[in-house]
């Protein structure tokens, strides 16, 4: 796909430690070109370390996974199952297998002290149809390998509902099988209105495999309100790479309540925002004349790659190659494939896939000491509206779909920067282990502002004058998840100073819908029919902070505001005054960021203080477009989604609170299989193993420019931890990649580079051929 080539750039040099007197480019550094030319190594592999344990966190092997598949379909197992490839809604037959998180009461002894490494489980998805109350039930399957002690149990703890690992039929997975059941329902309907859509919207739908189909059908999530029912809304667009921006005016709506297919009906089709239960009310109308399209579908999508649009213009220079950031001074992070173990200036930390939630990284420390047990990703959810059934019922919890297996092919020097370490991602599919090649990337890359400086003695009064600068940058590991329409990034950065920034952005085609004149208040018209449907993004993380033990309190310092007196300012009797009015979290909590900013979170160690008596810890500081779901009691969102609906949480770690959410949540929100709120029972969380769950998200308000797609500049959201009294001082003295100048009285002048040399190379670009993954349709 992509065409190799070759770039070179010539790099300045350094004279370190000169002396010279000073002159107006003081701070500037001749550019001189060598005869003798070195590469750089910016493609050198990053140094190999060992990790100090083997990963607990790590995924079950290929071999278990098969050994897993092969165990459950045994008849010794006794679960009648059916090969998935030849299954239908009335069998029993395997989704997904995955690995199971090893709970932290079995590692802690392991990672902490001599326990023995805890053994691995997989969790397997069994979808249930041949049993007389067909059910989605998970059974854990372990201790792996596969051996005489090995056996298959109901997953039940990681889940609070009530019914365990089971979903009711309805509620589950809406696969292709389920997809297919249906199908032919709404084939007939299309079939006996295809006069009317050709005449309308010039398509016609006679099934998803006829030749003659040229309209794409799509429903949304949830399908059911709590396992009694089932429906599927499904809209309709023209296909195509951009089918998600020209969608059409026409819905049909279907009950799809159990197995049996037969007793599917229509329960209504919506166009030009009117509702017709039948076919023949439709037709009536449509023979009245009283239907239309008034702002038809284009076909053609070329409009709409994200390719560069000759007709738009050139922009002048714009020829030239755009500024690279490059690791020029080789790798400074060490890797451990096998464990997927990173170092990095300090920081430590083991990396963990899953299919569902992706990348995780667990026991992050700091110059040897803990910060964080775990930090993951739990939901990515978004939520639509619109005055018509689709955007209205839409919902999406992409765990639903396997988040984890859309991380895939990062393009080096664009989505990650040239020389990036790229990462294999795997996760078990089916019966073996399949993987995606450049699916995470490592890198170091120039923060774009020093971490810190000072110029002192400005003027020359004092005789004296310094300045002191630091290089910035930070370690980041980044993969993007491509979940149908929406490319979502997230980068994980890691700073010298010891703090951490979680971010999400988000790129893709908009999942809009069709324009209508008099629908404004649900999104701006951004193409020929297309109305940007207007909808929330809500990225639900877990961060298990263990400051240096598993001790810790939430402390919660507010900002208030006091009417005081002091005695030396009599003339101004009592004055306002800021303070501190610091408590701690006493009990498990749902809580939003304070106003304006006016309340600082941090989570310490009561028992640990740093060398001036402060209690350490870390602080947990907003980022941008920090918010919550905007709705609170929609039917869509009720119950299943409450970890999305406050900024912040806080709850005492439990194996069985693992997750905020299940994977197969979504299509219950009235009856959830996990429920967040349950979690707020009243437990201490003051001097307690305490987890903070927080969201990331945006509002996300359509504009014109989301066409083609929407920006990753404007589409994001962050947090950061940072040190809070966790050390004596700030974390860079110890760093080396910094200038020291100094101006004695006589005005002469000292530079000094800690023998950081700036390399004298030639830089090598190399675009390597990237494999492109296939789009797996969910
Ligand atoms: C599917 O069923 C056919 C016919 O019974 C059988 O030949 C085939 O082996 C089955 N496929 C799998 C993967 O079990
Ligand atoms: C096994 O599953 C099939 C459906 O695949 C079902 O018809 C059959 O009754 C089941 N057998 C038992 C013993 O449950
Ligand atoms: C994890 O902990 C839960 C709750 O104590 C327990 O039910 C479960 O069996 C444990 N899982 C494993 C794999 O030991
Ligand atoms: C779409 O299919 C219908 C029915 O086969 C046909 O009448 C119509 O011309 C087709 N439209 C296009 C653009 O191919
Ligand atoms: C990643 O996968 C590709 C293709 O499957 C393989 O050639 C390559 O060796 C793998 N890289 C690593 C680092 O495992
Ligand atoms: C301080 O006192 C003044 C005068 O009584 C009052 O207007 C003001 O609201 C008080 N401020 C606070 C924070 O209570
Ligand atoms: C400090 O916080 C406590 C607990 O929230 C509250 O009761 C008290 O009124 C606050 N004090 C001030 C000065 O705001
Ligand atoms: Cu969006």
């Amino acid at each position: 796909m992509v065409a190799k080539t070759s770039l070179t750039a010539l790099v300045a040099t350094a004279i370190h430690c000169v002396t010279a007197r000073p002159d107006p480019n003081l701070y500037r550094r001749a550019i001189s070109k060598f005869n003798e030319i070195r590469t750089c190594g910016l493609s050198d592999a990053a140094p190999t370390v060992k990790a100090p344990k083997v990963n607990p966190w790590a995924q079950i092997t290929p071999d278990d996974v098969t050994a897993v598949w092969e165990l459950v379909h045994s008849s010794e197992a006794g679960l009648n199952l059916t090969h998935p490839d030849n299954a239908t809604l009335t069998d029993n037959y395997v989704y997904f297998i995955d690995t199971l998180p090893t709970n932290k009461s079995a590692i802690l002894p392991y990672i902490d002290g001599d326990a023995e490494l805890p053994a691995k489980y997989a969790r397997v998805v069994i979808f249930e149809g041949g049993k007389d109350e067909p059910v989605s039930q998970e059974y854990m399957v372990g201790p792996l390998p596969v051996g005489s002690e090995t056996s298959v149990a109901k997953l039940d703890y990681i889940f609070n509902g009530g019914k365990g690992g089971a979903v009711p039929f309805n509620g589950r997975n809406f696969d292709g099988k389920r997809s297919r059941a249906s199908e032919p329902l709404l084939k007939s309907i299309m079939e006996e209105i295809a006069d009317i859509t050709v005449a309308l919207f010039d398509g016609a739908y006679y099934g998803s495999g006829d030749e003659r189909t040229n309209i794409s059908a799509g429903s949304p999530t949830p399908v059911s309100y709590d396992g009694t029912q089932a429906f599927r809304n499904i809209m309709f667009r023209y296909p195509g790479a951009a089918t998600y921006l020209v969608p059409i005016d026409l819905y049909v709506m279907l009950d799809i309540t159990g197995t049996d297919a037969s007793k599917y009906f229509l329960k209504g089709i919506v166009t030009n925002e009117r509702f017709f239960r039948t076919t023949t009310d439709l037709r009536a109308a449509y023979d009245a004349g009283e239907l239309k399209s008034e702002f038809p579908q284009t076909r053609e999508q070329e409009w709409a790659l994200v390719k560069n649009q000759p007709e738009m213009g050139v922009r002048d220079l714009e020829d030239r190659l755009a500024p690279q950031s490059v690791e020029l001074g080789g790798k400074r992070y060490k890797y451990d494939k096998e464990q997927q173990y990173v170092e990095f200036m300090g920081w430590s930390f083991y990396l963990s896939f899953t299919r569902t939630l992706g990348l995780a990284f667990y026991d992050i420390r700091f110059k040897g000491e803990r910060v964080l047990y775990e930090l993951s990703l739990q939901e990515a959810a978004a939520q639509y509206a619109g005055y018509q059934p689709k955007a209205a019922n839409t919902v999406y919890h992409d765990t639903y779909y396997s988040f984890g297996t859309y991380a895939a092919t990062l393009v080096e020097g664009y989505d990650c920067p040239f020389g990036s370490t790229l990462l294999n991602i795997s996760f078990p599919e089916g019966d073996r282990e399949e993987v995606h090649p450049a699916g995470l990337c490592i890198f170091e890359q120039d923060s774009g502002y020093p971490l810190a400086r000072h110029r002192t003695g400005g003027s020359s009064d004092f005789g004296f004058s310094n300045l002191g600068t630091v290089k910035g940058s930070a370690l980041h590991l980044r993969a993007v998840y491509t979940v149908g329409n929406y490319d979502y990034m997230f980068d994980y950065a890691f700073h010298l100073d010891g703090s951490i920034e979680t971010e999400v952005r988000a790129s893709g085609y908009l999942q809009s819908s069709p324009y209508y004149k008099s629908q404004g208040r649900f999104g701006p018209r951004i193409s020929q029919g297309t109305q940007g449907s207007y909808h929330d993004h809500i990225l639900n993380f877990k961060a298990d902070f263990d400051i240096l033990d598993t001790k810790n309190s939430l402390q919660v310092t507010e900002l208030v505001v006091v009417n005081q007196t002091q005695p030396w300012y009599e003339e101004l009797g009592t004055f306002e005054q800021m303070e501190f009015n610091t408590t701690v979290m006493e009990t498990e909590k749902q809580f939003n960021w304070a106003a304006n900013g006016q309340a600082m979170y941090s989570v310490v160690n009561n028992d640990q203080t740093n060398a001036w008596g402060e209690k350490r810890g870390y602080r947990i500081i907003p980022g941008k477009s920090n918010i919550h779901l905007s709705i609170a009691n929609s039917p869509w969102t009720r119950k299943q989604s409450g970890m999305l609906k406050s900024h912040l949480a806080v709850t005492k770690q439990h194996d069985t609170e693992t997750y905020s959410n299940s994977w197969q949540n979504i299509n219950m929100p009235e009856a959830p299989q996990h429920d967040f709120l349950k979690f707020f029972d009243g437990e201490s969380v003051d001097d307690e193993d305490i987890v903070l769950w927080f969201n990331l998200g945006m509002h996300h308000f359509t504009r014109a420019e989301d066409i083609p797609v929407t920006l990753f500049t404007e589409a994001v959201s962050s947090i950061m931890f940072a040190p809070q009294n966790f050390n004596d001082r700030a974390q860079e003295g110890d760093l080396r990649n910094r200038r020291w100048v100094e101006v004695d009285e006589e005005g002469g002048l000292t530079y000094e580079d800690y023998g950081i040399e700036l390399p004298t190379c030639q830089v090598q670009l190399e675009e390597p051929v990237t494999k492109i993954e296939p789009w797996a349709s969910i």
